[in-house]
């Protein structure tokens, strides 16, 4: 689009009539509304994008976009996405879910996702919790809480999405705050305009299994930054922020590992593949190839 050129879709494009079941002051609204402020930024059409989501209160959220949507199967967002970019690759593809579906079910999807670097977005939707299944402990939850299944407390360690993503070199990382809409319509935009895996972690708070305090408790830990362009690259400069500070949450753009995209290797190697040929194959030819 010319810089000067008005935009052709308002948030209105992407709204559909089915309200959500969301709870009164769930952090998955907020969510829902940098979706479709970050498309009506990009200005991309409702019929060129697909949301996938695995299973879960958050992954309801395709559901309540109107673009083409799958509420598929738990902890299988990433490999449905990928496989949806890889057949449609004009498309804008997202992948939404929650800490449970990512960092449980399927958090083997995780790292190869960001190793193959299919150019696509995933969107965690972190409540440090699982919601839909009525508050069990999930991978994110803070050491030392009570949930319905550590009714003594938890003793696990939570994981850290963001230090997992850097760790997987994920060549886009970014996190963003339910409560900060203005800046995770940021975070969106942006990751989707990076091309190859990109991945936003969001502090998108369950008051309902987590307490009402939840939005206050994480508001009073974030703090927006801006890391510097020449340390964007460094998983030790990443390592290093998320951990300066105990009492602090990093919110922005926080590592960054450009290299080709999935498809672009692949029609390199597709190129590679027919040098030499002084014709396309047919399918005969191939299959002559195979059983001759
Ligand atoms: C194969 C399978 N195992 C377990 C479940 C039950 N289940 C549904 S959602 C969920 C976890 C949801 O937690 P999270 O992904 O964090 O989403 P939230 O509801 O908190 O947004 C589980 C365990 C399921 N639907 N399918
Ligand atoms: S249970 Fe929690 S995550 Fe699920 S809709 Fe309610 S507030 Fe949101």
């Amino acid at each position: 689009m010319a810089v000067d050129a008005p935009r052709q879709h308002t948030v209105a494009d992407y709204k559909r009539d089915l309200k959500p079941v969301w709870c009164s002051g769930c952090g998955n609204y907020g969510v829902l509304n940098a979706i479709y402020r970050a498309l009506t930024e990009l200005d991309v059409s409702p019929h060129d994008v697909g949301i996938i989501s695995g299973i879960g209160c958050s992954s309801r959220l395709p559901g309540y976009i109107n673009v083409y949507g799958m509420n598929a199967v738990h902890g299988r967002a990433l490999p449905i996405a990928q496989g949806l970019k890889l057949a449609r690759p004009e498309i804008t593809v997202l992948a939404v879910g929650g800490d449970g579906d990512g960092l449980s079910i399927g958090m083997g999807h995780f790292p190869h996702a960001a190793r193959r670097n299919v150019d696509m977005t995933y969107i965690m939707m972190d409540n440090r919790i699982y919601g839909l299944t009525k508050g069990q402990l999930s991978p994110t939850t803070p050491k030392g809480d009570v949930t319905v299944t550590s009714p003594f407390r938890s003793i696990d360690t939570p994981m850290e999405p963001v230090k997992l993503a850097v760790a997987f070199d994920t060549s886009f990382v970014a996190r963003g705050f339910a409560g900060n809409l203005k800046h995770l319509t940021e975070m969106v935009v942006a990751a989707i305009r990076h091309p190859g895996f990109s991945f936003v972690h969001v502090l998108s708070p369950c008051p309902t299994f987590r307490g009402m305090d939840e939005f206050k408790r994480i508001r009073d830990l974030i703090r927006v930054i801006e890391v510097p362009a020449t340390e964007l690259g460094s998983r030790d400069a990443a390592f290093t922020r998320e951990d300066a500070d105990p009492g602090a949450i990093n919110l922005g753009i926080l590592y960054k590992s450009p290299r080709p995209h999935y498809g672009e290797e692949a029609l390199r190697l597709r190129d590679i593949s027919r040098a030499g040929l002084d014709h396309e194959p047919t399918m005969q030819e191939l299959l002559q190839e195979f059983m001759p």
